[in-house]
């Protein structure tokens, strides 16, 4: 799962990610400004240490969150509220989730963009730029279709209308301020826009960086519309703070949370947030070669499961079977499983739980 780590100039995006990655990052090439730079987390799931216990395979295969971190903005040629450039919308669309950064500590010495520290108001303005963005692309579109439609042959006419009144659907409702991933659409509607990767289709995430001694806001305290508030995650951390500790031994850091009274890790709070925003469950599969965790999103069926772990599964799957993680641990084997009737043969259609343990039968 790839994240994008966004907001405005100087909010601390860059100490978010080295707190979340702990300085375990990589540079993915220069860009206009600098280095985008990529980390990636492990997300440990304590299933598999178990699963590791019964089946001692080659391999165990821990999901991975890979966060990105854009090079700031060219202030000069920038306004002071400006929040992506061109290419920087450009590295969101292929992420699958979004952490947006909102300044909330004060410090006299470090200049807000715009003079004053207002969380409510960043956070407006941040998603006002994602629809911003999705509504300049969907009028490229409009723009695009309508002229293709004009030119095309009679015929050829009723297969092009649908895309184009799904695009003047959308920016209807994003002008009205209502996100994509909010719109009341069809299934085709949706797919039939998936090639546009629009921002405000993709699950977000409010981190409030907060000064050391500072409660962090939330977005009921700030005041936040729940119209606008609808479907984002949101946690608070001290980024400067997290990222002191993310470098220190793992005791030493445990020793001071305690002693300072901290919460978890904020690499662990996010991972949750991020977790429960996108809507994500886990299924494993087991074997002598690996044992994996394999997230993907709540609600998929078995079929489309398959295809995470590989693209051709999902046209050969046969059946799958299942055993829910508790029922193979109580009953130590999936022949055990078997025989107690609680593995089961299932269809494409049966939506995956978190914590089923998946064999796919597979037509090759
Ligand atoms: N006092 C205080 N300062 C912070 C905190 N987080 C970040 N800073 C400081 O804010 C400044 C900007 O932090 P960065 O993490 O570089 O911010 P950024 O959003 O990546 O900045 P650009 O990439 O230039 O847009 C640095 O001097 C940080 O030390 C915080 O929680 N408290
Ligand atoms: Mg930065």
């Amino acid at each position: 799962m790839d994240i994008a780590v966004i907001g405005l100039p100087q909010s601390g995006k860059t100490t978010v990610f080295n707190a979340l990655t702990g300085g375990h990052s990589s540079s993915m090439g220069a860009g206009d400004a600098g280095p985008l730079q990529v980390g990636v987390v492990k997300v440990i799931d304590p299933r598999l240490a178990v699963l590791d216990g019964m089946y001692h395979p080659k391999k165990v295969i821990h999901p991975e969150i890979k966060y990105w971190d854009l090079p700031p903005i060219d202030r000069e040629a920038a306004s002071a509220n400006q929040v992506l450039s061109g290419r920087q919308r450009n590295i969101l669309q292929a992420a699958d989730a979004l952490l947006l950064v909102i300044r909330a500590f004060e410090d006299p010495a470090l200049l807000h963009p715009l003079e004053t520290v207002d969380p409510a108001r960043d956070v407006k303005l941040l998603l006002d730029e994602l629809s911003l963005a999705d509504l300049e692309a969907l009028e490229k579109a409009e723009a695009r279709l309508s002229d293709g439609l004009k030119k095309a042959k009679p015929a050829e006419r009723p297969a092009m209308i649908p895309l184009l009144e799904t695009v003047q659907k959308v920016k209807a409702f994003l002008e009205e301020g209502i996100p994509m991933k909010s719109q009341k659409l069809t299934g085709s509607e949706t797919a039939a826009l998936v090639d546009f990767q629009l921002l405000t289709a993709k699950p977000v995430m409010i981190a409030f960086n907060v000064g050391e001694d500072d409660k962090a806001p939330t977005l009921e305290s700030l005041g936040i519309s729940s119209e606008v508030a609808v479907g984002l995650g949101e946690v608070g951390l001290c980024a400067k703070l997290e990222e002191d500790l993310s470098l220190m031994e793992a005791d030493e850091a445990e020793e001071f949370r305690e002693a300072m009274g901290l919460d978890e890790p904020a690499v662990e709070r996010v991972k949750q947030v991020c977790y429960s925003t996108v809507g994500l469950v886990s299924f494993l599969t087991v074997g002598e070669d690996e044992c994996r965790a394999w997230p993907v999103p709540a609600g998929i069926v078995a079929q489309m499961a398959a295809g995470t772990i590989h693209t051709d599964f999902t046209r050969g799957f046969i059946r799958a079977e299942v055993i829910a993680y508790d029922d193979l641990i109580r009953c130590g084997s999936l022949a055990q499983g078997r025989k107690e009737g609680v593995l089961r043969s299932e269809g494409k259609t049966y939506e995956v739980k978190d914590g089923d343990v998946i064999n796919f039968l597979i037509n090759t």
